[in-house]
């Protein structure tokens, strides 16, 4: 296809990327974000995102002048958004950067121009809220304009490797408007690309991460029903997986990050007489914390006077620097309820944190009780002599299960080993 001039609001975890990869593949990309650090840095071809290989892409695009970045958008051939939606306190969907974006655009649209929304969104947000505002254009929204929600699919950690892998979904207003978006795309997905109308695409969005939320929920359940009947829920749950048609997803600390944790309170909030299970899902789900911290206040309670935990990970899953929702800084909330606790984190991937101890052996040091958050690579070859040797009270509790294939060299060093769902 001819090589357009695409201009994309919201250069974060999905704009960003998005950006590189178009304007590698040639296309003229005019990058907007309303962050005036992260414009300035983003043309000097630096990033503010920890995110595999997306600086070398960064700085391949800036550097060959098909990335530009600015504060505000200029007039192109297309136009996506990928700006956050975020939820209120209340649980509700905040639709005022979409709303904002969509304002901005409006006065550049020319016959001809394609628009996508790319932010998670609720069903009907293309109906309701872009197209009134797209209409004050005074373009015949539909046939001089064609619209689209094509929803971000990618999992943070691979996302250039799914932005070109994974198969996507085009909502289109029309046909016309999902064959112009799809035909876009093909630039550099090569997964299949299937066209459908945007509501059922808003739809489709929100319900893949619900699904995911609440078949944790139901291995967290598992998991507090496991602790009962005093077996292990992750035999369970790797045993049960052996049958060709069951699935259970891995039980934690809870759920993070800033879409399954947020997404299916979208759903709730428009149908909430509706969507029960997506609702209990979510509470069970946000409850883990809570969960895990009664066993903490257990172990803990064993030990005199002030007592000590060493949290390793904070960020909300493995390998990630994002600590966004993350479950274990609710745990952490709960915890500074407590006077009589002191907190110390472990995490190589986290820069700041108020309780971050940069040295391990320090942050053992005469504590009473190691908590594993996140199961981070690094944290696979823990130093178990190092902790028999500092800690007070040598006592792990793993709400992850990544060490529980070193129960015989725990028991070696005298260690009480605690795991998350196994009644222990
Ligand atoms: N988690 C569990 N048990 C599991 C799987 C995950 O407790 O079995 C927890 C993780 O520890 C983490 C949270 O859930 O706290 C979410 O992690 P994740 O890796 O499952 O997903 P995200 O939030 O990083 O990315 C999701 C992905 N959605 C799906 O897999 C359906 C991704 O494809 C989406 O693009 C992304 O949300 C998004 O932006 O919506």
């Amino acid at each position: 296809m001819d090589k357009k001039k695409i201009c994309i609001i919201g250069l974060g975890y999905i704009g960003l990327p998005t950006a590189a990869m178009f304007a590698t593949h040639g296309h003229k990309i005019i990058g907007v974000d309303i962050n005036r650090p992260v414009v300035e840095a983003l043309n000097n071809g630096k990033i503010t995102i920890n995110e595999p290989y997306l600086d070398i892409m960064v700085q391949a695009s800036v550097t060959s002048g098909n990335l530009v970045a600015y504060t505000e958008p200029k007039e192109a051939d297309v136009f996506i958004i990928a700006v956050p939606t975020p939820i209120t306190n209340d649980k509700k969907a905040d639709m005022t950067y979409v709303v904002n974006a969509t304002k901005a655009i409006t006065p550049l649209l020319r016959k001809g121009n394609i628009v996508i929304l790319e932010s998670t969104s609720p069903t009907g947000t293309v109906k309701n809220i872009l197209l009134p505002i797209l209409k004050e254009s005074g373009l015949n929204i539909g046939e001089d304009v064609f619209v689209a929600h094509s929803p971000e699919r990618v999992l943070p950690g691979r996302i250039l490797i799914e932005l070109v892998e994974n198969n996507r979904i085009v909502g289109g207003i029309n046909q016309q408007s999902g064959e112009a978006v799809k035909e876009l795309y093909r630039t550099f997905v090569k997964g299949e690309i299937y066209v459908t109308d945007a509501t059922t695409a808003e739809m489709c969005k929100m319900m893949e991460n619900t699904y995911r939320d609440v078949n944790i929920a139901l291995a967290n359940e598992l998991a507090m029903i496991c602790e009962r009947e005093e077996i292990n829920v992750w035999d369970v749950v790797s045993l049960c997986n052996k049958h060709p048609r069951v699935n259970i997803h891995q039980p934690g600390p809870g759920v993070g990050g800033h879409c399954i944790a947020v997404d299916p309170w979208f759903i709730v909030e428009r149908y909430p007489e509706m969507a029960n299970i997506i609702h209990l899902s979510r509470s069970t789900n946000d409850a883990m914390p809570e969960f895990v911290a009664e066993k903490v206040n257990r172990l803990l309670d064993r030990v005199n006077g002030n007592k000590v935990i060493t949290i390793f990970g904070i960020t909300y899953k493995p390998d990630v620097d994002d600590i966004r929702e993350s479950p274990i800084l609710h745990l952490i909330e709960i915890l500074e309820g407590r006077s009589d606790i002191e907190i110390r984190v472990v995490d190589p991937l986290v820069q700041h944190h108020r309780y971050l101890v940069k040295d391990t052996e320090q942050a053992l040091t005469g504590s009473d009780l190691v908590l594993i958050g996140v199961n981070h690579k690094e944290f696979a070859s823990f130093d178990f002599e190092k902790a028999a040797r500092t800690m007070r009270n040598k006592t792990i509790l793993d709400t992850r299960n990544l060490l529980s294939g070193k129960t015989a060299m725990m028991k070696q060093l005298d260690i009480e080993y605690h795991l998350l769902g196994a009644g222990n």
